[in-house]
């Protein structure tokens, strides 16, 4: 299916198909056999909870991967607890307020939840024994970010996301947060210089740019679950209610809250591009790469795009295993975001209420993501068309190869 999708797209078709035989930066470094059973557990819930994002935890290197794969747990936990709208407000704040003191607590899990990743609360022992076994300088982070992030939530467990400003604070708390906690693992394991750790601005953008991205992206299916994470700031100037733009009748005053969202959101690249600038470690930059590479795709792909009030707007897989493979230098992450920088400044409406401002930071992200070979386009070594050709004869063969030799041979 997903090659189909990326039909038209020979480049993406090559790439699947290397992706598919194993080709990519992402192998994970580790025999599970030399495990302890908590570690082995822990890993698994890992495969199970995140899906592509597990195998480039697992490239990472030295014993900085054991750290940031039970740092997603325990994140993973205590989302799963935010999410869950079936635990009562009495039960939920206690909870998230205290969730930190559950590390150190070898007795405690909790079986009520009814969400999909409830194996990370279930068996959380697993996670928290793990956790226990990790060095001070990373233990001491992850339980710090969790005290901030369980109180965080509790704040807007109980308010909404009124203003621009409560907006960017919601995104600290779920996900800034968890930016500042990797990047000051990053220090600590010595992968990476002192200053990613001590530069909390840039690292917390890291954090906003992925959740902002995620909100905009995610509105319908939030909106049809009654979660409300765009800011009223924003929308309320294009509608008298949030779940309003689900109505076609509304689709021009959507697009134009939309697209200031999405404008909004990209004035964090170039805090992007600066903290990715500073990394040496080619396993953290991977992993700090490909997320960010993908959100600004997500974003090109919502961008002035009715769809996102129809459904979950989604980027290609072919495009996604494309830019996991590419995202691994500074010069290839800049041209990504120049390529869909320039994408959304050539698709800004010129009747578009934030139109001038989109295209101010699309030009200073073209600004600062032009690399030295501006156009650093896979070179696609056959002409396309006959790239498809070719695809859709292997493909025919594939497929029906049996047929065709049983009826060559009758
Ligand atoms: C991340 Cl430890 C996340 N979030 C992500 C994933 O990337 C960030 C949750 C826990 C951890 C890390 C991430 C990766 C690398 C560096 C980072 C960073 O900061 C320096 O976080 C800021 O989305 C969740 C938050 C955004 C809330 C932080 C990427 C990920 N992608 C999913 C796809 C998806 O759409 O969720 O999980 C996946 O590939 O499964």
């Amino acid at each position: 299916m997903d090659l189909l999708k990326s039909i038209t797209h020979p480049d993406e078709v090559y790439a699947l198909l290397k992706f598919k035989f194993g080709a990519g930066p992402t192998k994970p470094k580790q025999d599970h056999a030399s495990m302890t059973k908590t570690a082995r557990k822990c890993y698994n819930y890992l495969n199970q909870t995140s899906r592509s994002f597990a195998a480039v935890i697992q490239a990472l290197d030295g014993d900085l991967r054991h750290a940031v794969c039970i740092f997603y747990l325990v994140l993973r936990a205590l989302d799963t607890v935010e999410d869950d709208m079936t635990i009562p407000l009495k039960e939920k704040i206690p909870m998230l307020q205290t969730f930190h003191e559950k590390l150190e607590d070898p007795t405690w899990n909790y079986t009520k939840s009814k969400e999909k990743d409830r194996i990370v609360l279930e068996d959380f022992q697993a996670i928290a024994q793990e956790f226990r076994s990790l060095a001070e300088c990373y233990r001491v982070v992850i339980a710090d970010i969790c005290k901030k992030m369980g109180h965080g939530m509790c704040e807007f467990a109980q308010r909404d996301v009124l203003t621009n400003k409560d907006w960017d604070l919601y995104c600290h708390y779920v996900a800034g947060l968890v930016g500042i906690g990797l990047s000051r693992l990053f220090s600590a394991s010595e992968l990476e210089d002192a200053i990613v750790g001590e530069d909390t601005e840039l690292a917390n953008s890291m954090g906003l740019f992925l959740q902002k991205t995620n909100i905009i992206r995610d509105y319908l299916e939030d909106s049809l679950e009654g979660r409300e994470f765009w800011p009223k700031e924003t929308w309320s100037k294009y509608a008298s209610k949030l779940s309003d733009f689900q109505r076609s009748q509304n689709l021009t005053s959507g697009l134009h809250c939309l697209n200031e969202l999405i404008t909004n959101a990209l004035h964090h690249v170039p805090d992007v591009l600066k903290y990715m600038s500073r990394l040496h470690n080619q396993s953290v930059f991977n992993f700090c790469a490909i997320p960010q590479v993908m959100a600004i795709a997500t974003l090109a792909e919502c961008y002035n795009n009715p769809k996102v009030f129809r459904s979950v707007v989604k980027i290609r897989k072919g495009q996604a295993v494309i830019m996991m493979l590419e995202a691994t230098s500074m010069d290839s992450i800049r041209t990504i975001i120049s390529n869909h920088s320039r994408q959304i400044g050539k698709s800004t409406p010129s009747n578009d209420p934030s139109a001038e401002l989109t295209r101010k930071i699309v030009s200073t992200n073209l600004e600062l993501s032009h690399t030295a070979s501006a156009q650093l386009t896979t070179p696609s070594y056959y002409p396309p068309l006959y790239m498809s050709l070719g695809i859709m004869l292997v493909l025919i063969l594939y497929s029906y190869g049996s047929q065709i030799l049983h009826y060559i041979h009758s």
